[in-house]
């Protein structure tokens, strides 16, 4: 049976059954999917993650549009098909429709990804790192969706915290005006990403449990916004910050030099950072995302065993 909570969404059988049963699920982007990593890593990452997911108890949720319609809980041969596919739009908050009315292929960001988990009822979302708000944003006004988002929609968002090709220090000010919290699991640092420190506090450093705790606590007292649950990539998977520095500066100034803006930024920028470094950043990026993967299946877990004893 799939529960059609609402006629313009899927939910995937097993997906449905999980929230219906009270078991923990985990939602998963799809824009690192079709625009963050390449051809074949971008299917043995999306795949590997559900797997360690699933080795936690959790239900994986990829989500994206197909053909049009919005899937939370995509099967294996629906995420091959995203991988393989060309031509996916990337889709943020304000192209959901659109995509939809045009019926075409739509990668989900960390904002379009909240929106649709949220429809669906998932409250925990695993992903690499979130958008942000970018370097000369004073300028271009370029602040990305997710943080809106965030500051709108109660998911939890685990992630390694923001690469630096963001204005880290104004992606942390955006956040606090909007009541979002940050917290470290397991660390005093905002982590960048390749690296484990950004050189920015945390706004609290918690355990697991913890942090399923502040979840409930957050939305029982009626707060309808995000968290953001920022997992450090681990410390042998982590690059050197001088390194991984100069080639994010690097690919800063080649988007400079072409004129690159709006949505194209952050995927023309990632591609570059592959480039530049050889498939060491892409190594960083799949460790990370599995870390993410498992510490989020296990929050998920804490917080649907929580809501129980609570409930
Ligand atoms: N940052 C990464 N990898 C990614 C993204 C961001 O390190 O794949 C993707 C996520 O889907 C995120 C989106 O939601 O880019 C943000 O795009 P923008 O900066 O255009 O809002
Ligand atoms: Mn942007």
């Amino acid at each position: 049976m799939c529960r059609l909570k609402n006629s313009w969404i899927e939910i995937s059988p097993e997906v449905s059954a999980a929230l219906q049963a009270g078991r923990p699920v985990v939602a998963l982007e799809s824009t690192i999917i079709s625009h963050g990593l390449p051809w074949p890593e971008n299917l043995e990452m999306a795949r590997q993650t559900e797997r360690l997911i699933r080795e936690q108890g959790v239900v994986p949720a990829t989500i994206a549009i197909l053909a049009g319609r919005p899937v939370v809980g995509l099967n294996d041969g629906q995420i091959e098909q995203l991988a393989k596919q060309r031509d996916v739009a990337k889709v943020s908050r304000r192209d959901i429709g659109l995509i939809m009315a045009t019926g075409r292929f739509g990668a989900t960001t960390v904002a379009s990804t909240m929106l649709l988990a949220q429809v669906a009822g998932i409250r925990v979302f695993v992903t690499g790192g979130i958008g942000g708000v970018h370097r000369h944003a004073q300028q271009t006004m370029d602040v990305s969706a997710d943080l809106q988002e965030l500051a709108r929609t109660p998911v939890a968002v685990v992630c390694a915290g923001a690469k630096s090709i963001l204005d880290i220090g104004l992606t942390l000010e955006y956040l606090e005006t909007q009541g979002v919290p940050v917290v470290g699991l397991d660390t005093d640092d905002f982590p960048a990403f390749y690296t484990r420190s950004s050189g920015f506090p945390v706004d609290a450093r918690l355990t697991i449990q913890q942090a399923a705790t502040a979840m409930h606590a957050h939305w029982e007292l009626g707060l309808t916004n995000g968290l953001v649950v920022a997992n450090p990539i681990p410390a042998d998977q982590a690059l050197e910050e001088s390194y991984i520095n100069g080639i994010i500066e690097e690919a800063l100034r080649a988007a400079d030099d072409q004129g690159i803006k709006g949505k194209a930024i952050t995927p023309f920028l990632l591609a570059r950072i592959k480039e530049l470094s050889g498939g060491r950043s892409l190594a960083a990026n799949l460790a990370l995302v599995y870390h993410n993967a498992i510490q989020g299946a296990r929050l998920a877990a804490a917080y649907a065993a929580e809501g129980v004893r609570s409930g």
